[in-house]
């Protein structure tokens, strides 16, 4: 039987957890999302404590459920933020982009969940013993700032090697993708991508348009050469980005080159900006209510897996 630990875990109704996409994930969007049943976040991201903390009181105006806050821990806030998620007391952090090792003793002591993102199991390994909640395992196919691994592998290999549950991330977009990840040991799944389609999504109408639009060859990843692999829809910033890369341009000029430019794809300039997006990209075809999303991803899912699915 395959049962999930996760919905006990985190208070919330079904396996599905919100990517925690910088700038695309606010109180609307994280409210949305609880208010559907799944674990909405607000993305801390680049942004200062002050602003965390406007989101998380906004979000509470919004919805009565648990939500969380994505902390993107190469943000120069990363320490601000944490402190404003203990004494806002956030219910449960994910966390992207480095090792939240540092900040786990305070987090505990606040009762806060802390799920960290990983890309590869000696890191889940060594964070499980730090005493998190559980890992969120994200394949290549993810968008934004990704590993090596597939999720196809990586679930699997993590499922094996952990105690705490396992909950994936790249390449999921619908309840096929979701019932994939649960016969691969996962006990939840992570969705970033389609989310970005959600109405309440607020990122430009040109972004989700550009997700609407991928087909399977859309994403490239940028950064292979700076050691920051980076998936975003190709436009013209990709296509100068990777041909820069490929003539040797030093790694210092091409951090110069890419900084700034999610902002610039948030508020819509789609050729010049960075717009992150996953594989998944090509399975997003609408825009619809994040909760009609979760609806129809579980539904699906359900229907697959039948009477393997439900609470542990
Ligand atoms: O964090 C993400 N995706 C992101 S973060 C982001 S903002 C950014 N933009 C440009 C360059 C860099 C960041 C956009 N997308 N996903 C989760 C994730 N975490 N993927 C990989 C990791 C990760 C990497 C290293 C987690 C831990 C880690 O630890 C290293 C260590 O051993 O300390």
């Amino acid at each position: 039987m395959i049962k999930s630990r996760v919905p006990a875990l985190l208070g919330i109704k079904y396996p599905v957890i919100q990517g925690g996409m910088a700038w695309l994930a606010t109180a609307e969007l994280a409210a949305a999302v609880a208010n559907g049943g799944g674990l909405g976040l607000i993305a801390a991201g680049s942004a200062p404590g002050d602003w965390v903390r406007e989101q998380i009181r906004k979000a509470r105006t919004l919805t009565d459920k648990p939500f969380g806050v994505n902390v993107m821990l190469l943000s120069p806030y990363a320490d601000e933020v944490i402190q404003v998620v203990i004494e806002e007391k956030v219910p449960v952090v994910t966390t992207g982009a480095g090792n939240p090792g540092k900040y786990m003793t305070a987090l505990k002591e606040a009762g806060t969940k802390v799920i960290p993102v990983v890309n590869s199991v000696s890191l889940a390994k060594r964070l499980e013993k730090t005493g998190v909640d559980a890992v969120i395992g994200e394949g290549m196919e993810a968008g934004g700032h990704i590993g090596t691994e597939t999720t196809m592998t990586l679930i699997p290999q993590l499922a094996d090697a952990l105690e705490v549950p396992v909950i994936a991330a790249g390449g999921i977009a619908d309840g096929r993708g979701m019932a994939a990840a649960f016969l691969l040991g996962a006990e939840g799944v992570q969705v970033g991508t389609r989310f970005i389609c959600a109405e309440e999504c607020i990122v430009h109408a040109a972004y989700k348009e550009m997700v609407l639009k991928a087909t399977d060859r859309s994403t490239v990843v940028t950064g292979q050469s700076t050691g920051h692999p980076v998936r975003v829809l190709k436009n013209k910033f990709a296509r100068r980005f990777l041909a820069a890369e490929e003539e040797g341009v030093s790694p210092a000029e091409l951090e110069t080159m890419g900084a700034g430019r999610l902002a610039a794809a948030f508020q819509g300039d789609v050729e010049e900006g960075s717009v992150m997006a996953g594989q998944a990209a090509a399975l997003v075809h609408r825009i619809e209510p994040a909760a009609a999303i979760i609806a129809e991803m579980v539904g699906q899912c359900q229907t697959l897996l039948g009477d393997r699915f439900g609470e542990a």
